[in-house]
């Protein structure tokens, strides 16, 4: 369950930030991992870097899949049988290349076709695509990273074309946040990535999107082969199917 607090912020805003997830023992050895498995910099002049196939690195790794602290947050926000549709990471670094763009926004409005939504029925919301992204370093004010333009989840009309340049748009919020802390978001929301622009140290975030049972966004679903996996991880890892499927948050 969301606290009062955690629900009004989330209808609100269409994000919250959770904080203190992982603690900064386990915040150090994932960056070790990160570095053992060879993702340290983005290439030069690019503005960001993914990686990916992470949950075979690890306890700390698989265990974002169920996370104490996220799993209550998304029973609400997804219901007790959502999936794990796909994951990846991002390092990013300041490369002083003005020549960058200063960042992206994606989604505009009535995204409902494309699984991006957020709608409510009665007094209860029910999401499409959502998003765990933890943080794997600190993201200071203004530093670049994750942005939105807050309550634009719930937009009927699409962001005008002009607004969707996140250097023009004074609407958009770069969200600060700590190591260890999770920020929670509906890919309804107009968001994206600002150039990162903190020379004291890299981006470091690990994203998990989550979705209903009955969907699924990426072109195939999530492997369940990973060794280490518990049952429950498995369970959110299935594909999308609705007659008895299993609720994946048991007390
Ligand atoms: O955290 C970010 O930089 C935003 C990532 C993004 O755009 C997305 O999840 O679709």
């Amino acid at each position: 369950m969301l606290s009062d607090e955690q629900r009004y912020l989330f209808d609100l805003n269409g994000y919250l930030v959770v904080p203190g997830v992982l603690d900064t023992a386990r915040v150090a050895r994932m960056s070790a991992d990160m570095a053992a498995h060879a993702v340290t910099s983005p290439e030069d002049g690019s503005l960001e870097y993914r990686f990916g196939d992470f949950f075979g690195w690890g306890d700390d790794w698989r265990e974002l899949i169920d996370h104490p602290t996220i799993m209550p947050l998304l029973q609400e926000i997804l219901g007790e049988r959502f999936r794990l549709d796909h994951a990846y990471g991002m390092a990013m670094r300041a490369t002083g290349d003005g020549d960058l763009p200063a960042g992206n926004l994606h989604h505009v409005a009535g995204m409902f076709h494309h699984a991006c939504f957020y709608v409510t029925h009665g007094a209860k919301m029910h999401n499409g695509l959502i998003v765990a992204s933890f943080a794997l370093s600190d993201t200071p004010p203004g530093a670049g990273g994750f942005i939105c333009i807050p309550g634009s989840h719930k937009a009927l009309y699409p962001t005008p074309a002009e607004m969707m340049r996140p250097e023009d748009n004074p609407l958009v919020a770069n969200v600060p946040l700590a190591a260890g802390d999770a920020g929670l978001f509906t890919e309804s929301l107009t968001h994206g990535t600002a150039a990162w622009t903190h020379t004291g140290a890299e981006r470091r975030a690990v994203l998990l999107k989550y979705c209903p049972h009955y969907m699924q966004w990426a072109g195939r679903p999530m492997s369940d082969g990973v060794s280490g996996l518990t049952e429950r991880q498995r369970l959110i890892l299935q594909p999308p199917y609705v007659d008895k499927r299993e609720i994946v948050v048991k007390a």
